[in-house]
C-alpha cells in the first residue's frame, strides 16, 4: 500500500475562554487554528494527522506542501517507523526543531490512523493498549494575568468536575488565587513559559511553595537548560515538568539524564508524532519520568493523544485547553465529561474530522 497524496488544510474555529482576548507566542489569538493532514493511499484508505501548530501553521503547510509530502508520496504507507527515520535523516540539517519536525509528525499521525483502519483496531489497541474507556484530564487554562479572572474560571473549571487545573500565570499571587479558589484537594500547575534565569525561577519557586504545586512547568529560559530545570527542582522541591519545545527523543534523553523533569510533554503533533513519542514512554520509564503529554489543540493530535494515553500503563493526565470552540472537528468527542476524557473506540484514531464544519472554517 503505497501513499498517493498529501493534503494540508488549515481550520480556523472562534472560540472563548471566559476572559479577554488573548494566544501565546505574541499574538493574540481570535480563532483557534488547526493544520490537517490527510494521506489518501493507492488502495483507498484516508488517514488523518496534525501538525504544530497555531502561529506557525502556515509555515508548516508549505513545508509539508513543498517538501515533506512530495518526499512520502510513493513511499510504502505500512513503513510508519521506517519513513519517520527516513525522514528524520534525509531532512535534519534543515530543521531537527520547528516546522520540518511538525511536519513530519502530521505525516506519522496520519499513518497510524491508516494503520488502525487498516487493521479494524482503535489506534490504542494496536499499540498494545487494553480496553480503557475514558483518560482523566487536567485544564489547561489561557493566560489571564489577572487575579480575579483566574479566582473566576478555576473555580469555573473545579465547577465542570477537573480535579487538576494547569494555570499559564507568573506571578505567585495568581497561584494563591487559583488556590483559593480550587481548595486544597485540586492539583494545581502552573506553566511560565520559560521566562525567568535560574536565580529568578528559584525565587518564584520558594514565593509558591505554599500553594502545593502538583508541577511547575518551563519556569527557565532557555528551554533547553536541562542543568538550570534540575537546579530549580533540587532546590524548591516542586517537580518540574518540560518537554513541549524539545525537538526529539535524543533531547528527551539529555533532558532525563541532566535529572531535569518529573513530568515530561512530549508533544505528539511536534515531536515527530506517534512513533518517536512511544520511544520516548519507553526512555521515561527507564528513568522514573512520567509523560503527560502537551496537547493544547483539537484536531487529531487530541486523538492520537488520547490513544498514546490509553495504551500507557502509568496513569497520567491529558492536556485539555479550557476554552469551548464554536465547533468541533469531531462532533463531541473533544469534550471532556467530569474531568476526564472518552477514548475514542472506533478504528485508527476513531474519527475523521467532520467535512461540513471542515468547509465552513477552512481558511485555506
Ligand atoms: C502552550 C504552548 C503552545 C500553545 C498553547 C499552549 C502551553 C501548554 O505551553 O503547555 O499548553
Ligand atoms: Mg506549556
Amino acid at each position: 500500500m503505497k501513499i498517493a497524496r498529501v493534503e494540508t488544510t488549515i481550520v480556523k474555529i472562534p472560540y472563548h475562554h471566559g476572559g479577554p482576548p488573548t494566544g501565546f507566542g505574541g499574538k493574540v489569538w481570535s480563532t483557534l487554528d488547526t493544520l490537517l493532514v490527510r494521506v489518501d493511499t493507492d488502495q483507498g484508505l484516508t488517514g488523518w494527522g496534525e501538525a504544530f501548530g497555531y502561529n506557525v501553521n502556515e509555515a508548516t503547510k508549505v513545508v509539508l506542501d513543498g517538501f515533506i509530502g512530495p518526499l512520502a508520496v510513493g513511499r510504502d504507507a505500512t513503513d510508519i517507523a521506517g519513513l519517520n527515520h527516513d525522514l528524520q535523516k534525509k531532512t535534519h540539517n534543515f530543521g531537527r526543531n520547528g516546522s520540518v519536525i511538525y511536519a513530519i509528525s502530521g505525516l506519522d499521525i496520519a499513518l497510524w490512523d491508516i494503520a488502525g483502519k487498516a487493521a479494524g483496531l482503535p489506534l490504542y489497541r494496536l499499540l498494545g493498549g487494553a480496553a480503557r474507556a475514558q483518560v482523566p484530564a487536567y485544564a489547561s487554562l489561557m493566560r489571564y494575568a489577572d487575579d480575579a479572572l483566574v479566582r473566576k474560571i478555576t473555580a469555573e473549571a473545579v465547577g465542570r468536575g477537573y480535579r487538576y487545573v494547569k494555570l499559564h500565570e507568573v506571578t505567585p499571587s495568581a497561584v494563591g488565587a487559583a488556590r483559593e479558589a480550587a481548595g486544597p484537594d485540586i492539583a494545581l500547575t502552573m506553566d511560565a513559559n520559560c521566562p525567568w534565569t535560574v536565580r529568578e525561577a528559584k525565587e518564584i519557586a520558594r514565593a509558591v511553595q505554599p500553594y502545593n504545586l502538583y508541577w511547575l512547568e518551563e519556569p527557565v529560559w532557555p528551554p533547553e537548560n536541562y542543568a538550570g530545570l534540575a537546579e530549580v527542582g533540587r532546590a524548591s522541591g516542586i517537580p518540574i515538568a518540560a518537554g513541549e519545545n524539545a525537538g526529539s527523543a535524543m533531547d528527551f534523553h539529555h533532558m532525563f539524564s541532566a535529572g531535569a523533569v518529573t513530568f515530561a510533554q512530549p508533544s505528539v503533533t511536534k515531536i515527530g508524532g506517534i512513533t518517536e513519542l512511544r520511544k520516548i514512554m519507553t526512555l521515561a520509564d527507564a528513568h522514573n519520568v512520567t509523560v503527560v503529554p502537551h496537547a493544547p489543540y483539537f484536531g487529531p493530535g487530541l486523538l492520537a493523544t488520547l490513544h498514546l494515553l490509553a495504551a500507557y500503563p502509568p496513569s497520567s493526565l491529558f492536556e485539555r485547553l479550557y476554552v469551548d470552540l464554536e465547533a468541533s472537528l469531531f462532533g463531541d468527542a473533544t469534550d471532556p465529561q467530569g474531568g476526564e476524557m472518552r477514548v475514542p473506540q472506533g478504528p485508527g484514531l476513531g474519527h475523521d474530522p467532520d467535512p461540513t464544519v471542515v468547509a465552513r472554517y477552512r481558511a485555506t
